[in-house]
Formats: C-alpha cells, sequence, structure tokens
C-alpha cells in the first residue's frame, strides 16, 4: 500500500479531529527522520497507520490481544494502550504492511519500551509533539526534539508518566522499562 491509499484508508477510520492528528504525526515524523537519518518511508508509514485501531470495537480489541498472542497484561491495565499493539496488527491485515520496523513502531508507540529502534523513536516523539498538541510541557520537548532526539524522548516518557501518576493510573510495565533503559542509556553516556 502506498501513502495516498494508507491515507486514504485511515480517514475512513478515523474521525476528523485523529485524522488531522495523524497528519500533523506525519508531518513531525518525516521532518524528525530527514533529521536524524532514519528510514523516511518507514517513519511515514508507521506514523501515518499509528492511531488506525484508535477507535477500533473494544471488545474486537480484546478478542485480538487474545487471539493474535499479544502481551496478555494488557489486559490488566488501561483500554487506551490497547489500540498500539491492534493498530500493529490491523497494519498486516488491512494495509499489509510486513516491515518490522514500522510495526513495532506502531505497536510500541503509546508505551515506549527498552531498546527502541530510531524510528520507534521518531514516532513516539512525533505523536507527542505534533503542531496539534497544546498540553503544558510540549514546547520545551518541541524545542529539545531540534537538537537531541534522545533528551526529547527522555523529557516526554518523564512527563507522561508523571502525568499518569497524576491521574492515579497504573503503569504499565513497557512505559517503566522504557523510562529506566533511557535512563541507563544517559549514565552510560556520561562516563563514556
Ligand atoms: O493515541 P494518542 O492520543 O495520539 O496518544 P497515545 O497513543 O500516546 O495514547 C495516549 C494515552 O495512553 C493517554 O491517555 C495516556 C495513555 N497511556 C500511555 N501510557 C500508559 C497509558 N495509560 C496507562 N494506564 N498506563 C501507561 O503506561
Ligand atoms: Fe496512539
Ligand atoms: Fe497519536
Amino acid at each position: 500500500m502506498n501513502r495516498y491509499e494508507a491515507l486514504t484508508l485511515v480517514e475512513g477510520l478515523l474521525p476528523e479531529k485523529r485524522y488531522k492528528h495523524t497528519l500533523g504525526v506525519v508531518e513531525t515524523a518525516v521532518a524528525l527522520a530527514k533529521r536524524y537519518g532514519a528510514n523516511e518511508e518507514y517513519a511515514e508509514m508507521a506514523a501515518i497507520l499509528h492511531d488506525m485501531a484508535k477507535y477500533h470495537n473494544r471488545d474486537e480489541m480484546k478478542q485480538l490481544i487474545q487471539s493474535e498472542g499479544m502481551d496478555p497484561r494488557l489486559l490488566l491495565f488501561h483500554h487506551e494502550l490497547w489500540h498500539a499493539p491492534v493498530g500493529a496488527h490491523l497494519a498486516t491485515v488491512l494495509a499489509g504492511i510486513h516491515e518490522r520496523e514500522i510495526l513495532d513502531a506502531i505497536r510500541y508507540h503509546t508505551t515506549g519500551r527498552a531498546n527502541m529502534t530510531l524510528v520507534e523513536k521518531i514516532i513516539y516523539v512525533a505523536d507527542y509533539i505534533e503542531p496539534g498538541r497544546k498540553f503544558s510541557g510540549v514546547e520545551r520537548v518541541r524545542e529539545l526534539a531540534h537538537e537531541d532526539l534522545e533528551k526529547a524522548l527522555c523529557r516526554a516518557v518523564a512527563q507522561s508518566i508523571v502525568f499518569l501518576i497524576e491521574k492515579k493510573q497504573r503503569i504499565f510495565p513497557d512505559t517503566l522499562e522504557c523510562y529506566n533503559d533511557l535512563m541507563l542509556q544517559k549514565e552510560k553516556r556520561k562516563y563514556e
């Protein structure tokens, strides 16, 4: 599926506001891919499809998590987390995407994880800072994203965890592992 077909598919699955958000993520992800030397086509396709399951039926998502062998812990956490791994599944089924880098960027765009690839980092940060995002703290991450993707990612992940704690939400293990891994990499760089 080319970018136009993918955009048309996603436009049909999402309400206008979410589709606009998607276009913002696409623009931002392509710019970051250029800036940091990632595969632009992969970043663009992952951005187009990243939220494709956002409005998928909740019971169907639950079934897919079970039948497709996705992480069973997902079902013990907030259903907001489900659209990312289910989106990766739908990207294959509905859009014919088989490239692992694209699928993983979709799969981990909400939680992050340890040892993220460059494309995964780009999608996480682009989702956080696309032009439609207005929450407090977003401006600082936008600035950092121009200079240092790693720093922008650290800041975005840390702010997300603080946000979840303030809402008294449980934090998914992948989110914590992502944070711990980023801090470990940072410590290692300090002693290089
Ligand atoms: O789909 P978007 O709105 O563009 O953004 P997203 O995929 O990052 O989803 C954000 C939602 O997911 C937001 O409401 C916070 C929630 N979330 C992210 N990580 C965790 C989480 N919720 C819980 N309970 N635990 C997490 O670790
Ligand atoms: Fe999302
Ligand atoms: Fe998104």
